[in-house]
C-alpha cells in the first residue's frame, strides 16, 4: 500500500493522469461526474502562479495575530450547519449548528434549541438530517446589512434564520406542500413600497414535483411544484405558486419586482433521461407585486390541511402577459444556476448540459408583463458558449462574469456586454476575457460582494467538489477543496487551496465593516435568565421540579443539588461572567446532558431523573485555571 501511495505521489504518475486527462476530454457527457481523473491537467496545477502575483500578492496567508478583511458565510451541506469563514486566509472561524444537533454548544439538546429545531410529541427531536446547500444574507440599499441571513435545508424543506448579531439560528420553518426546497434568495426591497429598502420576503424553490397533496400516486404527470414565499421577520409562509416543471436555484433583482427560478426539468420527467429529453429548459420569472395582489384579492387555492394561499403560476393559466404572474424565458437543457449581475440588470442562467451561458435582460422582462414584448424569449440578450458544464456565475462590479465549468476543472472569465455584442452579431466582439484551472470540478463560485450593488472585485472563492491530491491523504473521504482566486487583475491569479469538510456549496464573502457581532449577551436576551446568585435553588411542583443556577468563573452557585428519582427535572443556567471569551459548559454523566452557556447567556434542559446516585456535573469549557475543579453534584434519591 505504501509502494502505490508513493507511485500516486511521484510527479511523473502525476504528469501521466494529467495528460489521460487532458486526452479524455474529448469525450465528456454526463460520465465526467464519475471518478476518473481529474480533467484538469495536474502537473499545470502544480505549478503555483508565483511571479504572478496580483495585487493582493500572497494575501491569504495572514500574519499571526492579523485579521481577515472578509466574512464568508458557507453552506454546510449535509452536515446541516452554517461555516463562518475569514477570507482573505480561508480560516474556519466557526460552525453554526442550525438543522442537526451540534455538541459544542448543546444544539438539540437545550430546551431553547429543540424548540426552534422542532420535535414531536414526545420531545424528541422531529429531524436530526439535513443538507444546506445555500445561503444568503439580508440587504438594505443593495448591500448586506448585516440582521440575518438564511440557508435551506433541502431534506426536509426547512428554511433556517441565522441572527447575525449573535451568530445564531433563530428561527426554522418546515414548508408545507413541497419537497426539495433547494434554491433561496432575500428580495432587496419592495415591488411597489419605495420605503421598503430592504429584505422582507425569502424566495424558496422546490425542486422535487409531488402529488398535491401528497398521495401514494407513481403517475409522475400528476406531481407538481412550488415557489414558495416566507416573510423574513416571522418566518411564516406567506404564498406559494404552482407553477410547470420545477424549481432548482433562485434570484431577485435589485427594484424587488422579480423573482425567479431556473428549472432544468420543464419536462416533468421522473428519471433522468426524460428530465434531459427537451433542447431548452426554463428560466421562470415571478412577478411579485402581481401575486401579491392576487393572494389579497382572494384568486387562490390551498392544498391539503395547509392553509397557505397557492396561486397559479401554470403557463396555461398565464398566457395574456399583462395580467400574468409568470413568464417562462427559455433556457438551453438544464440550466443550473441563476444569478442576478450587480448593475441590476440582467439574470444569468448557466447550461449546465448546454455549453453556454443565457443573459435575460430585466427590463424586457417587465416589458413583456406590460404587454411590450410579444414573447418571454425576447428578454435573451445573450446566449454565448463558456465551455462544458457550466454552472454557476459571479461578478467582480467591473462587467464580468465569472462562471464555473464543473466538466472543464475551470473558471471562465467573460464580459458581459461584449457577449451582448457578440449575440447581436459582431462576430469581432472578444466575451471571454480569462480562463484559469481549478482543482477539481467546481460547483459554486462566489466572488466579494458580489451578490451586491457593491460588487469589489477583488476575491473569488470557488468552491470544487473534487480535492484528489490536493491535500494529505486521509483514507477515502476526500475534503473540498476551497479555492480563492485574486480577480482584481485582468488574469485570474490561483492563491490558495483550503480544505473544508464536505460538503459545503454556496457561500457569499462579504466586507467585515458589514457586520457588528455582539460579543456577549444581555441578561434580557432570556425570559427565564437566572439574574442573581441568590436566585439559585431547586423548587417543586410535583414531580417537576426546577433547578436554576449561574456560573461566575471557576464555579457554579449551587455545588450540589438533590432531586428524586423519576422527577421532571427542569434546570435554567445563567452564566454571570460578562468578560468576552469566558465560555462555560455544563455537563451531566449518563444523562445525555451538555451545552454551554457564554457571557450573560441562559439556557435550559428537561430530564428525567431515572437513574439514582451521584453525578458529577461539570464544566467542560476551558475558563480559568480551576476549570477541572469548577463541578457541582446533583444527588438524585431513589
Ligand atoms: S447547487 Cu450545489 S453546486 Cu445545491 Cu447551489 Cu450548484
Ligand atoms: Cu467553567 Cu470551565
Ligand atoms: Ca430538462
Amino acid at each position: 500500500a505504501k509502494d502505490t501511495l508513493q507511485q500516486e505521489l511521484t510527479p511523473a504518475r502525476r504528469r501521466f493522469l494529467g495528460t489521460a486527462a487532458a486526452a479524455g476530454l474529448a469525450g465528456v457527457g454526463l460520465a465526467a461526474c464519475s471518478d476518473k481523473p481529474a480533467n484538469a491537467p495536474a502537473a499545470k496545477a502544480s505549478a503555483p502562479a508565483l511571479g504572478n502575483p496580483g495585487e493582493h500578492g500572497n494575501a491569504a496567508h495572514l500574519k499571526p495575530g492579523e485579521l481577515d478583511s472578509y466574512y464568508g458565510l458557507w453552506s454546510g451541506g449535509h452536515t446541516g450547519d452554517m461555516r463562518v469563514l475569514g477570507l482573505p486566509s480561508g480560516r474556519e472561524i466557526t460552525r453554526i449548528p442550525v438543522f442537526v444537533p451540534d455538541a459544542l454548544v448543546g444544539w438539540g439538546i437545550t430546551n431553547e434549541s429543540k424548540k426552534i429545531m422542532g420535535t414531536k410529541a414526545d420531545g424528541s427531536l422531529k429531524y436530526t438530517v439535513a443538507d444546506t446547500h445555500h445561503v444568503h444574507a439580508s440587504y438594505k440599499d443593495g448591500n448586506y446589512d448585516g440582521r440575518y441571513a438564511w440557508i435551506n435545508d433541502k431534506i426536509n424543506s426547512r428554511i433556517g434564520r441565522i441572527r447575525l448579531d449573535h451568530f445564531v439560528c433563530d428561527k426554522i420553518t418546515e414548508l408545507p406542500n413541497v419537497q426539495g426546497f433547494h434554491g433561496i434568495f432575500p428580495d432587496k426591497r419592495d415591488p411597489v413600497d419605495p420605503k421598503i429598502n430592504y429584505t422582507t420576503r425569502v424566495f424558496c424553490g422546490a425542486e422535487f414535483s409531488i402529488p398535491l397533496p401528497n398521495a401514494a400516486t407513481d403517475d409522475g404527470t400528476k406531481y407538481r411544484s412550488m415557489f414558495t414565499c416566507v416573510d423574513a421577520e416571522t418566518m411564516e409562509v406567506r404564498w406559494q405558486v404552482l407553477i410547470d416543471g420545477n424549481c432548482d436555484l433562485t434570484a431577485t433583482s435589485y427594484d424587488g419586482k422579480l423573482a425567479a427560478t431556473n428549472q432544468y426539468n420543464v419536462e416533468m420527467g421522473v428519471k433522468y433521461e426524460d428530465m434531459m429529453s427537451a433542447e431548452r429548459d426554463a428560466c421562470l420569472f415571478f412577478n411579485i407585486a402581481r401575486i401579491e395582489e392576487a393572494v389579497k384579492a382572494g384568486k387562490f387555492k390551498t392544498v391539503g390541511t395547509s392553509k397557505v394561499p397557492v396561486v397559479d403560476g401554470t403557463r396555461e393559466a398565464n398566457k395574456d402577459p399583462k395580467t400574468a404572474l409568470t413568464a417562462y424565458v427559455s433556457v438551453p437543457k438544464n440550466p443550473h444556476g441563476v444569478n442576478a449581475s450587480p448593475d441590476g440588470k440582467y439574470f444569468i442562467c448557466a447550461g449546465k448540459l448546454s455549453p453556454t451561458g443565457t443573459v435575460i435582460e430585466l427590463a424586457k422582462v417587465l416589458d413583456y408583463f406590460d404587454g411590450k414584448l410579444a414573447k418571454p424569449d425576447e428578454a435573451i440578450v445573450a446566449e454565448v458558449e463558456l465551455g462544458l458544464g457550466p454552472l454557476h456565475t459571479a461578478f467582480d462590479g467591473r462587467g464580468n462574469a465569472y462562471t464555473t465549468l464543473f466538466l472543464d476543472s475551470q473558471v471562465v472569465k467573460w464580459n458581459v456586454e461584449a457577449a451582448i455584442k457578440f449575440h447581436k452579431g459582431d462576430k469581432n466582439a472578444k466575451y471571454v476575457v480569462d480562463r484559469i484551472d481549478v482543482q477539481y470540478q467546481p460547483g459554486h463560485l462566489n466572488a466579494s460582494q458580489s451578490e451586491t450593488a457593491a460588487a469589489d472585485g477583488k476575491y473569488l472563492a470557488v468552491g470544487c467538489k473534487f480535492s484528489k491530491d490536493r491535500f494529505l491523504p486521509v483514507g477515502p473521504l476526500h475534503p473540498e477543496n476551497e479555492q480563492l482566486i485574486d480577480i482584481s487583475g485582468d488574469k485570474m491569479v490561483l492563491m490558495a487551496d483550503h480544505p473544508v469538510r464536505g460538503e459545503p456549496h454556496d457561500f457569499i464573502i462579504f466586507k467585515r465593516e458589514l457586520l457588528k457581532p455582539k460579543q456577549v449577551y444581555s441578561l434580557d436576551d432570556s425570559p427565564i435568565a437566572v439574574k442573581d446568585a441568590k436566585e439559585s435553588g431547586v423548587t417543586r411542583n410535583g414531580k417537576k421540579v426546577t433547578v436554576k443556577m449561574t456560573s461566575l468563573a471557576p464555579a457554579f452557585s449551587m455545588r450540589e443539588f438533590k432531586v428524586k428519582k423519576g422527577d421532571e427535572v427542569t434546570l435554567i443556567l445563567t452564566n454571570l461572567d460578562k468578560v468576552e471569551d469566558l465560555t462555560h459548559g455544563f455537563a451531566i454523566p449518563n444523562y445525555n446532558v451538555n451545552f454551554i452557556v457564554n457571557p450573560q447567556e441562559t439556557k435550559s434542559v428537561t430530564f428525567v431523573a431515572d437513574k439514582p446516585g451521584v453525578f458529577w456535573c461539570y464544566c467542560t469549557h476551558f475558563c480559568h485555571a480551576l476549570h477541572l475543579e469548577m463541578r457541582s453534584r446533583m444527588i438524585v434519591e431513589a
